[in-house]
């Protein structure tokens, strides 16, 4: 039986750790309550709850940057600045005050947008957005149809920003091909040894290396526009609102970067489509549903269509696969690494994630004349 005081003793680590870190920035009130937010795979994120003078409490987020992955967090938090800036500037000057349902940004002590704790990590505060849920997994198609509303939305609230005021965070973030290589580079090298045990998933990737070229091949032949986006448009970095379902923001702003509208549309379909958890043991449950799918298509066209030319049109399927092949190279890699990139939380957690994205792959292959036929029907005024 595990010792109970165990858990005590966490949650008064966590308590100290916010207070430490909360008092730092320009909050007001008492810490009353601490707790830890175990959501994502790379950075460390907490809320704390501050009792006010008037009895109310009053929520914040604190979310350290992972230097392992996110190698200038300097540069992150100024795009962050940046991005939240312009979208606060914006949302306020054609809506009335939202009540805090856009993401912002607390400053420090110092006047910084961040503070940087002994051991170098790099922290920044965020307001807690209220009354909202996320879901790994989406359960209906209203759900999909907010959440990629929201995505477009949002791409289309950065469209008038100079992406070259924007740094490149992760270099090459969605480089398919780089990403590609890298897989082979790190199973010729096989540092652990795992690569005989993984062969049948290798063989998997290795069979489809002729897609990972199509969308890279399309920027350098200027025919796909590169844009500001989000990209890391995974279901669970909208929130939505807990009685209405709809979407309130987006979250998770780290890697707006210069990108293919694609990326983030593919990357709804990788992480809205399956009805399984991405780390799912059992790839029975692994689908590729079309009613969310025609959903997404929907919501994302709602709010992007004004600003898709019809070569992205075309390739919203293809965006798909590839964002879900490229997420299951990209854990491969980290299994045959060592599991150094994301965060695991038992042993052959990236093996298990990396089957549910190809099996998903499989999936979309089998339905995508389907799904294509969709989109010409959506995009052609008929659905
Ligand atoms: C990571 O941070 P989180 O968990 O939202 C990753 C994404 C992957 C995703 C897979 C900076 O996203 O690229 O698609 O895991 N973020 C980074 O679940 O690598
Ligand atoms: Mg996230």
């Amino acid at each position: 039986m595990p010792d109970p005081s165990d858990n005590s003793e966490a949650a008064s680590s966590v308590h100290q750790l916010v207070g430490e870190i909360g008092g730092r920035f320009a909050v007001q009130g008492q810490l009353a309550q601490a707790a830890e937010i175990n959501s994502g795979h790379i950075n460390s994120t907490f809320s704390g709850s501050y009792l006010q003078e008037d009895g109310t409490v009053q929520r914040y987020v604190f979310q350290s940057i992972n230097r392992n992955v996110f190698k200038d967090p300097y540069g992150v938090m100024r795009n962050v600045e940046r991005v939240t800036r312009h979208i606060n500037n914006k949302v306020l000057r054609t809506k009335r005050d939202l009540g805090g349902q856009t993401l912002n940004l607390y400053p420090a002590r110092t006047g910084e947008s961040w503070v940087e704790d002994a051991s170098g990590g790099v922290w920044r505060c965020y307001n807690f957005i209220e009354g909202c849920v996320t879901y790994d997994v989406v359960e209906t198609p209203r759900q999909a149809f907010q959440a990629a509303r929201a995505f477009g939305s949002f791409q289309d609230l950065v469209s008038d920003l100079d992406a070259s005021l924007i740094r490149e965070t992760i270099p090459d973030f969605h480089h398919t091909p780089k990403r590609f290589q890298r897989l082979l580079d790190v199973a010729a090298a096989d540092p652990m040894g795992r690569l005989e045990s993984v062969r049948a998933e290798f063989e998997f990737a290795l069979a489809r290396q002729k897609i990972t070229t199509i969308l890279t091949d399309s920027i350098t032949a200027g025919t796909v526009p590169i844009r500001v986006t989000h990209n890391d448009t995974k279901i669970n970095n909208v929130m939505i609102d807990a009685a209405t379902d709809e979407a309130v923001c987006v979250i998770d702003l780290d890697t707006v970067m210069p990108g293919l509208a694609l990326y983030d549309f593919g990357d709804l379909v990788r992480s809205a489509t399956s009805p399984a958890a991405e780390d799912e043991k059992d790839l029975s449950k692994v689908e590729m549903r079309m009613p969310i799918f025609e959903a997404l298509v929907e919501g994302y066209l709602d709010s992007a269509r004004p600003f898709l030319t019809n070569e992205e049109l075309g390739h919203l399927v293809l965006g798909g696969k590839l964002m879900t092949f490229e997420v299951g190279i990209r854990f491969l890699t980290d299994y045959l690494e060592g599991d150094v990139y994301f965060k695991t939380h038992r042993p052959g957690h990236n093996l298990d994630r990396c089957r549910t994205q190809f099996r998903l792959v499989g999936c979309i292959e089998e339905q995508e004349d389907a799904m294509n036929a969709f989109v010409r029907k959506v995009f052609n005024g008929g659905a």
